[in-house]
């Protein structure tokens, strides 16, 4: 029995390290050094290469390497009965509830101008946003979605929460699927936490820019397929929109091409929110893969139906 780690683009040594610290007897390969597929039952891929899956005869669970798992769901060669799981570890939920409170505090307190004006040596002071003249909203209240408006709560700011079920948080004004149009009127600053699926895909678009509290401004730490790329620069060049902080993009890395780059209206930085921590993520993926093993109920385990 072994379990396999697949990247086109991580480094995974330190995770078979962590691993092989938590438990020496086990059997981990990286891709693409496989010694035999015959004994894959478990693995863990982050941006796999394409129709890999496909050739596994005893795999049985898939892990994201993070708390996305559109990269898996989108491949359609991953026989149906593979279940899919994700790490949702808790330093996970807390660096992306750190990112979304810095973003949103050089928003109000407008650093990325100050920036601008230190590189030119201009001296003038801007008025700054009052924390409670505005309202964040935060788009998915799963467990990372809930960390970051509780954060933010805890941070005194006016916070509106947004879900496909209602949900109850202390301090947070919920809504549900259906009320998106109340949500939206009610939030200047719109935070996209949201998984990647069919129904939310290009979900920022120009009808929900429109619909924000004025002044708006856009956080993007879910995915690049969230966002109608033309319809934000639109927004911004049109004063819809003051400023957008992306960590995600359609395409990663950004092309050097990219409009985006050179846009003193938005904030761009290389998919950092949240990065998995090697020895974290291994205890999880290690509990997981004994439940395997033990046929118990899988931590995280994804409904890939739902999409998330
Ligand atoms: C994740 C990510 O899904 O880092 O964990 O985007």
């Amino acid at each position: 029995m072994s379990l396999l780690l697949v990247s086109k683009n991580r480094n995974l040594k330190p995770y078979k390290e962590a691993l092989l610290e938590l438990d020496p007897n086990l059997d981990v390969d990286i891709w693409p050094g496989i010694q035999n597929k015959e004994r894959v039952q478990f693995a863990v891929a982050w941006r796999h290469p394409a129709n890999l899956f496909d050739g596994f005869p005893n795999l049985k669970v898939i892990s994201s390497l993070g708390a996305g798992v559109d990269h898996l769901l989108s491949d359609n060669t991953i026989p149906d009965d593979i279940q899919f799981t994700r790490i949702v570890a808790p330093s996970l939920s807390g660096q992306l509830a750190d990112y979304v409170l810095t973003a949103v505090l050089n928003i109000i307190r407008k650093t990325d101008r100050y920036l601008d004006q230190q590189r030119r040596a201009i001296w003038r002071p801007l008025d700054s946003i009052k924390k409670d003249a505005i309202a964040v909203g935060v788009m998915g209240l799963g467990a990372i979605g809930e960390k970051t408006a509780t954060r933010l709560r805890d941070n005194g700011f006016n916070v509106n929460g947004w879900s496909k079920s209602q949900k109850q948080i202390d301090g947070v004004n919920c809504y549900r699927k259906d009320q998106l149009g109340s949500f939206l009127a009610q939030t200047n600053i719109i935070i996209c936490l949201l998984p990647l699926t069919p129904e939310t895909e290009g979900i920022l678009d120009l009808e929900l820019f429109k619909s924000l509290k004025k002044p708006s401004f856009l956080i993007n730490v879910a995915r690049g397929g969230h966002l109608v790329e033309e319809d934000l620069i639109y927004a911004l060049d049109t004063d819809l929109i003051s400023h957008a902080t992306l960590d995600v993009f359609s395409e990663e890395p950004l092309p050097e091409s990219h409009p985006f780059w050179g846009r003193d209206k938005i904030t761009i930085t290389p998919h950092i929110a949240s990065v998995t921590d090697p020895k974290e993520s291994a205890e999880l993926i290690l509990e997981n893969y004994k439940r395997m093993l033990s046929g118990m109920d899988l931590l995280h385990q994804v409904d890939r139906e739902a999409g998330y």
